[in-house]
């Protein structure tokens, strides 16, 4: 495992096998058709879905950047989900196919039942009073009824929520105040590495003071004894029996621009951004991306590793695959628990043809060798992915050769929460160069820009700004068309600002490095330093902190914060474990510190800003740059 970038082939084409097999073979002339006219392109691929009404203008760009897509058109997403499928063979066909943590129990949903639980979860919805427009936070572990939560929200025309079931207290209170949830659908708890997580205990604390929650909904999952408060907790399993649970219920005809969901995502500063995704765009868009990126087939069972909590599992976990009539796989736990195999002879007894995860991931499982891989037959899979961050040199190719047997393409998927599909990657038939996401997407165009948003000549660093828009993009973050503005169109005018910054090669391949802002990728999940340090500094010992993200093997980056104590606490590693739970417990296991640095004070401008590059640049030891700003 010490091969170096110089070793390895510097492009991977595709195999006559993987050729054979693909949608798109000649990529080349789709992606000039489509990049020629892109609006047209998007026409084309609307029209494979089912509508109750067209469109009268596909791309409505007369409020840019508030772009509309598919306007007058009437659809559901769910029509496309579900509804459609029901009337051919795939009634019949897996839709969604679950195992548990402790591998005790699978749990399958072919399209037909699927529709039945959505439906008995929506008429639940509804008999709690949710209406069209409505907020839903859906706060649950990676369990089956995540898909009929968010699928039963979107077929009344409610808008989720969802908050990944990693966050704590005052993570999920926030969320559910911003967006004034009426209803909150969780569970007793969440089964993590044997042990159970509290979800209900921290609903509990988080919908205490909420002046717009009604109602809770409870999913039994681990057993573990809850507070049920009479008049706003209801088990599910106890209104499921009821006559109101029963019968159908009818798919709304949405307007194309209505919201479907808004999913938090953490910004550079302040509180978390919430996107907005709406019906029509959103429905095209993944559908599209995935059915020509991951190649899907109907005898195909997709494993996305995600949880639904984060836009991947949103986009490719639920929506998309049900969108192409897949078959999406669900596992519970986490990929090395109880043995670092758990994954593999999850592929292996599935017979999964197309595994898409994180490099995390992937480098976590690398340290465990190449036995635990071999001990188990995973022919089956054909196609691999990756999303998150930048894949290392080293780890695409263990994933290629050990995991894929050299056999499967990898396809790297460049996108955000906010562009709600891929924007950078492939397809199967293109050649494939390890490290990079390729290129964009049929119908985008990207450009690397300096900082004055003028494109820079190819393999020189900049800014990636994207130009198209395209359908799936968000349209606004809630209730703050202002940040929207600000945070991703007026940094460069005329382009998308994605954050991040990457360089092009000479055969335009795009090689995105990482985020030029306070946003930091820590094991494949977005936090941004602000609710770090906002989490850190509440602890009582802290009086303000500074949080950062350094190169970490596995993690990509490990969160590294610099603290300043209050008088008459003492720096020690009593301290370090106080803070490191407190974060924990009130934003999530997953912002927990790497490394407390204790400081005298920190580096700031003369209007009060905190330097993180400077903190950046000392821990590094690189040269700390232009500090004429640093106030002494
Ligand atoms: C889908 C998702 C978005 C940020 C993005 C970038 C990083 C995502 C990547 C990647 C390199 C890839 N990122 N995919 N970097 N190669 N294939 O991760 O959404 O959680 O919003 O994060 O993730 O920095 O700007 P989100």
């Amino acid at each position: 495992m010490s091969n170096t970038d110089a070793e390895m082939p510097a492009i991977y084409p595709p195999s006559p096998a993987v050729l054979d097999q693909a949608w798109i073979k000649d990529w080349r002339s789709y992606a000039k058709n489509a990049n020629l006219d892109p609006v047209t392109y998007w026409e084309g691929r609307a029209r494979e879905l089912e509508w109750s009404r067209l469109w009268t203008t596909v791309l409505d760009d007369s409020q840019a950047p508030f772009y509309k897509w598919f306007t007058g058109a009437r659809t559901n997403i769910v029509t496309n989900a579900i509804d459609r499928h029901l009337q051919g063979p795939r009634k019949n066909k897996l839709a969604l196919l679950w195992e548990s943590e402790d591998g005790q129990e699978t749990r399958t949903f072919s399209y037909f039942s699927l529709n039945r639980e959505v439906t008995t979860m929506a008429n639940v919805l509804k008999a709690l009073g949710v209406r069209k427009g409505d907020r839903v936070t859906i706060y649950l572990p990676r369990i089956p009824e995540v898909f009929f939560a968010m699928l039963a929200c979107a077929k009344i025309g409610a808008v989720h929520s969802v908050i990944f079931a990693g966050f704590s207290a005052d993570a999920l209170t926030s969320r559910i105040d911003d967006s004034e949830s009426k209803v909150v659908i969780t569970s007793d708890g969440s089964w993590i590495n044997g042990s159970v997580f509290p979800l209900k205990d921290i609903v509990d604390e988080a919908v205490r003071f909420s002046p717009t929650v009604e109602n809770v909904l409870v999913v039994k999952r681990t057993g573990t004894k809850v507070h049920m408060d009479p008049l706003r907790d209801h088990w599910y399993h106890d209104l499921t029996a009821l006559p109101i649970a029963r019968g159908t219920c009818e798919t709304v005809q949405v307007d194309a621009e209505d919201p479907l969901f808004i999913l938090y995502t953490s910004g550079s500063t302040g509180k978390p951004k919430a996107v907005l995704h709406t019906h029509g765009g959103y429905m095209v868009g993944t559908y599209a991306t995935l059915h020509d990126t991951f190649d899907i087939h109907d005898e195909d069972r997709f494993w996305c590793t995600a949880d639904a909590g984060w836009i991947t599992g949103h986009s490719y976990v639920v929506y998309g695959p049900l969108l192409c009539g897949a078959t999406s796989f669900m596992y519970e736990g986490g990929p090395s628990y109880p043995h670092p195999d758990r994954w593999w002879s999850l592929i292996e007894h599935f017979g999964i043809t197309t595994l898409y995860t994180a490099p995390t991931a992937i480098r976590s499982l690398m340290r465990f060798g190449d036995a635990w891989v071999n001990r188990h037959d995973l022919s089956s899979l054909r196609l691999l992915g990756t999303v998150g961050e930048p894949i290392n040199p080293e780890a695409w190719r263990w994933f290629y050769e050990v995991v894929g047997g050299s056999r499967a393409p990898i396809m790297d998927t460049w996108w955000q929460t906010e562009t709600g599909m891929f924007q950078i990657a492939g397809v199967p038939a293109m050649p494939q160069k390890p490290g990079s996401a390729g290129y964009p997407v049929f119908g985008q165009r990207a450009e690397i820009v300096d900082d004055k948003g003028n494109p820079v000549p190819d393999g020189t660093e900049g800014f990636l700004t994207l130009l198209n828009p395209w359908p799936a993009m968000m349209r606004t973050l809630y209730n703050d068309d202002q940040r929207y503005l600000d945070s991703y169109w007026n940094v460069f005018p005329g382009r998308y600002a994605t954050g991040d910054s990457a360089r092009r090669d000479s055969d335009g391949y795009y090689w995105v490095i990482g985020r030029t802002d306070d946003i930091i990728k820590v094991s494949g999940h977005r936090l941004g330093t602000a609710e770090i340090e906002a989490a850190v500094a509440s602890a009582t010992a802290v009086a303000e902190a500074a949080a950062i993200g350094l190169p970490h093997e596995i993690k990509g980056n490990a969160i590294h914060v610099y603290v300043v104590l209050n008088p008459g606490h003492e720096g020690n590693r009593t301290t370090v474990e106080e803070i490191r739970a407190h974060v924990a417990a009130h934003l999530s296991p997953i912002a927990k510190p790497d490394e407390v640095v204790f400081v005298e004070s920190l580096p700031k401008t003369r209007s009060g800003k905190i330097m993180r590059r400077v903190l950046r640049a000392r821990a590094l030891g690189h040269d700390e740059g232009d500090l004429s700003t640093l106030d002494d």
